[in-house]
């Protein structure tokens, strides 16, 4: 699609021009599908390629630096890992991709996010890019220099178009999943706060280089140490996405909010062969697009969990057949002390047997007090 296409944020028609272009909702389908995997698996699950074939042909895993060795024992199988609270770890093989994220664990030492594939992964680079490939994804990241004198914006810019050189030199060409870890998010740089800066960066370069009607999934949260990173997971295919009902799309948000609105999709479903994902992009206490229960954690977290309700909601109607794998689950708390308290609700949504990583993060407005991100795959 044309540069020019990029939906320009502001504009409810423009919004309704995406609506109408975005895939219907495969409801019709969804039962045939369902029923025809049922019968897949009665008939061919004994001794059948289905049963050869993996699942799941990524996924992820949080682990402590104990629990990570196990992982990084197969290390042909890594996409790539990102460090909380940890730099790069000797025992880590030269060829595996690794960032350090600037975010602490909310509690304990130092924990990893490992992005793990069904397939052998190559390793890549291009430019300051780093990353990873396996048959159907690519893992990659970029630590952002902010010690020259260029502005944040500028340094936004020029590291997501690296990304998407990078994208488009190893033939994965379409983002699925963004994760921005700024520092000082909320702090005011000559009039204008980091995350608005941060908005028109990324803005201008989705602007010259996206080739999707609308923006991935994302998540925005600012750490406390270090440099500010980008990493991302790139496909060959897009992936379907879905926005909450209850929500303003956040690249609709009104000007209030920054001179560029964000650019992110709430959700989305990435399909390969019979596979499905789910990715829930951050999720706060927003409703429309105004922050609710300011200075209220409780009713902040049950508004946060009715968002990501309504979400998972909005995706089963859009999925083929249900995801029943494990949740993978993010939370950011900006005072550590209110893990205990977002817990229950965690459990409530995804289970208790979700996955989970608290991070110590400061959510890109100030108002808010924790945020949620999701991951789940079919079976
Ligand atoms: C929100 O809903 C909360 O700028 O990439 C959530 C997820 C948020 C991603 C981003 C920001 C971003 O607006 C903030």
């Amino acid at each position: 699609m044309p540069a020019e296409n990029w939906p320009d944020r502001r504009s409810r028609a423009l919004r309704q021009a995406y609506a109408s272009k975005a895939p219907a909702p495969r409801r019709g389908s969804a039962q045939a599908i369902v029923e025809g995997a049922v019968l897949q698996v009665s008939l061919l699950s004994p001794d059948s390629s289905i049963s050869r074939e993996p699942a799941a042909n990524f996924a992820v895993h949080y682990a402590n630096l104990h629990t990570a060795l196990a992982l990084l024992a197969q290390p042909s199988r890594i996409l790539g890992v990102v460090g909380y609270g940890i730099e790069r770890p000797g025992v880590l093989p030269p060829a595996c991709p690794f960032v350090a994220a600037p975010l602490l664990p909310a509690a304990g030492g130092a924990m990893f996010e490992i992005w793990t594939a069904a397939s052998p992964c190559r390793p890549c680079q291009v430019g300051p890019v780093i990353g990873a490939c396996s048959d159907d994804l690519a893992f990659g990241a970029i630590k952002l220099d902010e010690t020259g004198k260029a502005s944040l914006e500028a340094a936004v810019e020029a590291a997501y178009l690296n990304i998407f050189d990078f994208m488009q030199d190893i033939g994965f060409q379409t983002p699925i999943r963004f994760w921005n870890y700024l520092t000082s998010i909320t702090d005011h740089d000559q009039g204008l706060e980091r995350y608005r800066r941060f908005n028109i960066g990324r803005h201008r370069a989705f602007s010259a280089r996206l080739r999707q009607q609308v923006p991935p999934v994302a998540s925005g949260v600012g750490g406390h140490q270090g440099a500010p990173v980008i990493y991302f997971l790139a496909a060959r295919e897009p992936a379907m996405t879905i926005e909450n009902p209850r929500q303003v799309s956040a690249y609709a948000y009104p000007p209030i909010y920054g001179p560029c609105s964000p650019s992110f999709s709430r959700a989305s479903i990435y399909a390969r062969a019979s596979a499905e994902s789910l990715f829930i992009s951050g999720t706060a206490s927003i409703v429309g697009h105004e922050t609710r229960h300011r200075g209220d954690l409780p009713g902040q977290i049950a508004e946060t969990a009715a968002n990501l309700r309504a979400l998972i909601g909005a995706a089963a109607q859009a999925a083929t057949a249900p995801l029943s794998g494990r949740w993978s689950v993010k939370i950011y708390v900006q005072d550590p002390g209110d893990c205990a308290a977002v817990e229950p609700a965690v459990d409530a949504v995804f289970g208790a047997d979700a996955e989970r990583l608290y991070l110590r993060g400061d959510i890109c407005r100030s108002d808010l007090l924790m945020e949620i991100e999701a991951f789940r795959r079919s079976a």
